[in-house]
């Protein structure tokens, strides 16, 4: 079993080449959801959302889209089928291809917040989810069977069932994380975060299991305050990456010294952190095994083994699906020790 801790867009990617050469049964995503917000009523969770509308979609036997004819069949699967037209749309990232906002836009006239863009189809997603929840069900329980209408064989985890909220500190105050995000662009300085009910909340069911019982532990290439940072903070976490048996790998979302999409580098940066592929491994140094970094990011491998880490050197930009399959199999290799 490989078990991902994942946030948004850049996990999603990841996790399209993760599926092309592991068999969706042996893939459990523990998903970020700090990000979680509620929007007219319904709640909404990004994160878990982005996940599934990249993986689910049209399938078929053939090749993956952009496949070359020499690429070898998916490791263990046996047949697996190649996700060829993910639901997700592609030029967002988030939201569903070719959705409509109509509902969005009848809201409007009675006065409703739009800045968060819900597309009519993926309504249905917060509709459904949000009366699972008042059936009393748990965060857990309505992911699941909404990963499994999505025609899912992975287990997707929410972080934790109760409720985590990322809240970024700027210089007009604390703002909630999609506020700063989405409504105000990311544009406030940020000063920090806090964490609304870590306090309270505990690690879902199955997610320090998930851990400890793994063959392998992935850090998807996401960013590491607001979307693995949350997950860490959960009680336990942090402690089952230490003691666990598997090996722990992360992949480092910084591609030469800069971030490919996102806030990532504003957050690091307010943090004072550096932003590079050695910060990823300082961060991650008391649990990780090794370090997945991009070729531009080569001449951090010394000062990242200097932190007692093992370093694979690749290509992390994910084009295609073929340099997604191809990212995986790399981390599947650190993971079984093959080559590093
Ligand atoms: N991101 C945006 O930049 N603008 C949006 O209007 C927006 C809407 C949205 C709707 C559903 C959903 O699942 C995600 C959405 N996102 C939007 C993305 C999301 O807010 C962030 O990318 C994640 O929270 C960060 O991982």
């Amino acid at each position: 079993m490989i078990t991902v801790l994942s946030g948004g867009i850049g996990a999603a990617r990841f996790l399209q080449g993760l599926v092309q050469v592991v068999p969706q049964k042996e893939v459990t995503i523990v998903s970020n959801t700090a990000d979680d917000l509620e929007m007219f009523g319904l709640h909404v969770s990004p994160d878990i959302d982005i996940v599934i509308y990249h993986l689910a979609g049209e399938f078929s036997p053939d090749r993956p889209v952009n496949g070359a004819a020499s690429m070898p069949p998916p490791s263990g699967g046996g047949g697996e089928p190649f996700l060829q037209q993910p639901l997700v749309n592609p030029e967002t990232g988030w939201g569903i291809a070719g959705d409509t906002f109509h509902t969005l836009d009848a809201l409007a006239r009675f006065g409703h917040q739009t800045w968060f863009s819900l597309g009519d189809r993926d309504l249905a997603t917060h509709i459904h989810r949000t009366h699972l929840l008042r059936q009393g069900r748990t965060l857990s329980q309505a992911t699941a069977e909404i990963a499994r209408a999505f025609g899912l064989e992975v287990t997707i985890l929410p972080m934790s069932d109760q409720p985590v909220r990322t809240r970024v500190e700027t210089p007009d105050g604390l703002l909630d994380f999609q506020e700063y995000m989405v409504k105000r662009s990311a544009r406030d300085a940020f000063h920090g975060l806090k964490l609304a009910g870590i306090e309270d909340a505990k690690p879902a069911p199955g997610v320090i299991e998930a851990i400890t019982a793994a063959e392998g532990v992935i850090l998807a290439p996401s960013n590491p305050i607001v979307s693995i940072g949350p997950i860490l903070a959960l009680p336990g976490v942090r402690q089952a990456l230490r003691q666990t048996k598997a090996r722990v790998v992360a992949v480092s979302p910084i591609v030469g010294g800069a971030v490919i999409k996102g806030p990532a580098a504003k957050m690091m940066k307010g943090l004072r952190m550096e932003v590079s592929a050695w910060q990823i491994g300082w961060l991650y140094q008391d649990f990780l095994d090794c370090l997945v970094i991009d070729n531009a990011d080569a001449a951090d491998r010394a000062r990242i083994e200097a932190l007692g880490l093992d370093v694979v050197v690749t290509d992390t930009i994910m084009k295609g699906m073929e340099e997604k399959a191809a990212l995986a199999r790399r981390v599947l290799e650190a993971i079984r020790g093959s080559r590093t």
